[in-house]
């Protein structure tokens, strides 16, 4: 079997917004309009990211919370109604999707030989994040590939920042492996925000573009500095400082999304595409593609 690669990766950030103003046949709610800025970045994105014919889709979910290692899908079909539970007023989506069951297994293997703890998830029942579905159905809406999920591990709140990532650096070497040995094509999506602090309120027209600014200038001064780094190649720079940006902007990076998918490309130096920014009910969001082999 040929050798497979990572050719591309994507910041994926999967506020259910964006589903909901796109109005597509899987989501109850309707919508009239709404954060355009991020639902055009990603119509180029996934322009991209189709061009480079992935075979699959790996993705690390911030709402797939686990407190005993790093989980993974392990059926290899998943079919419910994921509800938002913050917002069920925008995100009731009947979801269908097929799991690459092997690839999974394979990485679990590799996160294992890393020292991980590590579980596979094999109960039929089992009801998918919704920022696995977001991400996945914003990078890929005709659901064509299978995907590969992976759980956040909450090592941010157990230890720290630190601990987290040293983790989430072995699972992203152990990904890189494991797709190698796979003979596949592979796209990463790190499913997270950046700034990470919400509104505590919402109008009675969700999409009504007058309410969505940043809820402080202080998230918005770190977001420019970690797009800032990640545009020019600077990603170890961003790993450096990610305790003090989890800490001073509450950002969803304390998932280990980004720094999984920065580890499995090898901390690369790079420059990532910025596709678009925009903030949703007061959080902040870059869509960025990065094309290891556009690169090379
Ligand atoms: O999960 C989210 C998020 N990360 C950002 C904004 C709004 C809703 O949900
Ligand atoms: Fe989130």
């Amino acid at each position: 079997m040929s050798s497979g690669r990572i050719v591309a990766a994507a910041l994926a950030p999967h506020p259910p917004h964006l589903v909901y103003a796109d109005n597509p046949p899987q989501n109850e709610p309707r919508a009239e309009c709404g954060w355009e800025m991020l639902r055009w970045g990603y119509e180029r994105l996934r322009k991209d990211l189709a061009a480079v014919e992935p075979d699959v889709y790996i993705v690390l979910s911030p709402h797939w919370q686990t407190y005993v290692g790093w989980h993974f899908l392990g059926l290899p079909r998943f079919q419910s109604l994921s509800v938002d539970p913050i917002f069920p007023n925008l995100f009731r989506y009947h979801y269908d999707l097929q799991v690459d069951v092997g690839l999974s297994e394979a990485i679990q293997a590799e996160a294992e030989a890393e020292g991980l703890v590590t579980a596979m998830m094999r109960n039929p029942d089992f009801r998918v994040d919704y920022g696995t579905i977001v991400s996945c159905h914003l990078a890929n809406p005709a659901w064509d590939k299978p995907i590969v999920a992976i759980s956040s591990n909450r090592l941010t709140s157990w230890y720290s920042t630190e601990v987290l990532q040293a983790q989430a650096l072995a699972l992203g070497r152990a990904t890189q492996r494991a797709v190698e040995a796979s003979g596949k094509r592979a796209v990463l999506l790190a499913s997270c925000s950046l700034s990470h602090r919400h509104f505590v309120a919402e109008g009675d027209v969700p999409e009504d573009m007058t309410r969505e600014h940043i809820t402080h200038h202080g998230q918005h001064l770190w977001d420019m500095r970690v797009i800032d780094h990640l545009r020019n190649g600077r990603s170890r720079e961003v790993i450096e400082e990610m305790p003090e940006f989890v800490e001073q902007a509450i950002a969803e990076t304390d998932s280990g999304a980004l720094t999984w998918m920065l580890g499995a490309l090898g901390i690369p130096t790079i420059p990532a595409e910025l596709y678009a920014y925009g903030t949703v009910i007061g959080t902040g969001n870059a869509v960025m593609g990065w094309f290891p082999e556009r690169a090379a």
